[in-house]
């Protein structure tokens, strides 16, 4: 078998079923093998970012690694920034890279570049095929590093090495599994959940965010008091009404100390202790209090489920607390703005839907759907690197076409990657966009005042601006084959949610916001 056949083989008995996909000449093998095994579908998107932000989102739901195609060094440094964020969200995804053959590769042709100098930081794991005879054994070993590391595996494939025969398809060792806490950290944190009542809190993260990790979190907080948080941004949490409320970690410095102050133990599940995403001047790079005892109980990848499982046990914390009485928000009306999307997404959000939020300033009033809304998944993109919801939203809906995707995005976010609505379109795929068009960097605007002590001038505007000309995401939109609907009063919005909660396909929602004012510094 050539070595495209067996890289493609051995990614179907991994359990590796999609791939997308944005090729070139150097993979021309790796597609032409696409037609001699019908196992795995490949998904094409126009742009890099695309791809590999599909992969994450996918990989989230599907609860599987999802693969990626990519065209040599350029191509993988376009999708590099959706594959930092794929890091920083410990999804699995194996990228197949295409290489020139071995033998071109000292002729320095114009696509040469070091590809595994390219592909290093935003991996976990990085191997170039050497022989024909390796390519079943290296994608396996893709596939394995993968899923035990948590992040993407790039496997780089020379040219040569996918149109050659000798290669034979391998079947992947599977992953290891979670690693358990030792019993020494749980009776260590039951401990100080006993002592510290509510001055101690648990900060979620990873799979902990799960409905069981949040049903076992709150049978602890009943039983001990402690108060529970989630990190800033979550990969997957099970949020809405009838489980209980875990806020996140404000973004804001300010905020986040706040939020911290009073903080005695903070025990970390699947979670790293608090950093401010920037460092500000005259400003602590952590919002955590500096007498606050810090407990890593289980680190990122472990297995925080059955951390708070056993945490359970050991304070007895088998009581459910009283469900919440169910609240639904009254229609909005009047502008729209972070407080009117929220009320709509609150009553609209359909059950099981899932909710990929990139809306940034538009965020603001968000809890208000965790709490009111019917149960959903919250995606977050996990890196900071914008233009990641669209593809996440993507490959979520591929990953579980049984529930709608509502994709929250900024108009700046989902200029990026906004050739994520063809592949939408494409693939048929039930997600319903709502860019948040507040015609500006709106937060960019607030981060100069933080940081200047003053508002943008007229010449530092323009680059935080976008109304100049003013973007029409309808048109956008349609031009991708997505119907789409621009809406600049509260009713309106509410409306259109109703009408997309159940429709098949893709839809898009033009949201005209405000530009967001600034509010004076210090607050
Ligand atoms: C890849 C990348 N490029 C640039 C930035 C810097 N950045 C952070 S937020 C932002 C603007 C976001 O604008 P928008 O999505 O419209 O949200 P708003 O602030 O208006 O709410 C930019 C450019 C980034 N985080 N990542
Ligand atoms: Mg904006």
């Amino acid at each position: 078998m050539k070595g495209a056949q067996a890289i493609l083989e051995t990614l179907h008995r991994g359990g590796v079923d999609t791939i997308f996909a944005n090729p070139g000449t150097s993979e021309m093998a790796l597609v032409r093998a696409l037609d001699d095994t019908s196992t795995v579908r490949a998904v094409l998107a126009l742009f890099e970012g695309v791809v590999t932000g599909a992969a994450d989102g996918y990989a989230r739901m599907a609860g599987k690694p999802a693969a990626t195609l990519l065209h040599l060094g350029p191509g993988l440094a376009n999708g590099a920034a959706n594959l930092h964020n794929a890091r920083r969200a410990r999804s699995p995804v194996v990228n197949v890279v295409g290489d020139h053959a071995r033998g071109h590769l000292a002729l320095d042709a114009p696509l040469t570049t070091d590809l595994e100098g390219v592909a290093r930081p935003f991996s976990k794991w990085v191997k170039t095929i050497g022989e024909p005879a390796d390519a079943g054994h290296d994608t396996a070993a893709a596939i394995t590093a993968a899923t035990s590391l948590g992040g993407p595996a790039t496997l780089i494939v020379p040219a040569d090495v996918a149109w050659s025969e000798g290669a034979q398809p391998v079947t992947p060792s599977p992953a290891a599994t979670a690693v358990q806490p030792g019993q020494e950290i749980i009776e260590t944190a039951a401990r100080l959940l006993r002592s510290h009542g509510q001055r101690a809190m648990l900060l979620l993260g990873g799979g902990a965010l799960g409905e069981q990790g949040v049903a076992a979190a709150a049978r602890l907080s009943t039983a001990t008091g402690a108060r529970l948080a989630s990190e800033t941004f979550n990969t997957r949490a099970a949020r809405g009404a009838g489980r209980v409320f875990i806020p996140k970690v404000p973004y804001m410095a300010e905020a986040a100390e706040a939020f911290l102050k009073d903080v005695e133990v903070l025990l970390l599940v699947e979670s790293r202790s608090p950093v401010n995403f920037f460092g500000y001047p005259a400003r602590r790079g952590t919002p955590v209090a500096p007498a606050t005892l810090v407990v890593p109980v289980a680190q990122p990848g472990e297995d925080g489920l059955w951390l708070l499982h056993a945490l359970c046990s050991a304070c007895g914390a088998t009581q459910a607390p009283a469900s919440p009485a169910a609240t639904s928000p009254e229609r909005p009306a009047g502008p729209v703005n972070a407080m009117s999307l929220a009320a709509a997404l609150a009553r609209q959000l359909p059950e099981g839907a899932v909710l990929c939020d990139e809306s940034i300033t538009a965020s603001l009033a968000l809890p208000m759907v965790w709490t009111a809304a019917a149960p959903h998944d919250q995606l977050d993109v996990m890196g900071g690197a914008i233009g990641g919801a669209l593809p996440v939203a993507t490959g979520a809906a591929l990953g579980d076409p049984s529930r709608r995707v509502v994709c929250l995005s900024g108009d700046g976010s989902a200029l990026y990657t906004i050739q994520a609505l063809w592949t939408q379109a494409r693939e048929q795929l039930d997600v319903t966009t709502v860019i948040c068009a507040n015609r500006s960097y709106a937060i960019l605007a607030y981060e100069h005042l933080q940081i200047e002590g003053r508002p943008p001038g007229p010449r530092a505007l323009p680059v935080l601006s976008l109304d100049r000309p003013v973007m029409r995401f309808v048109e956008i939109a349609r031009g991708f084959g997505v119907e789409a609907v621009s809406v600049d009063t509260a009713e309106a919005l509410d409306d259109a949610l109703a009408a997309a909660r159940n429709r098949r396909g893709p839809f898009l929602v033009e949201a005209v916001m405000a530009p967001m004012t600034l509010p004076p510094k210090g607050t």
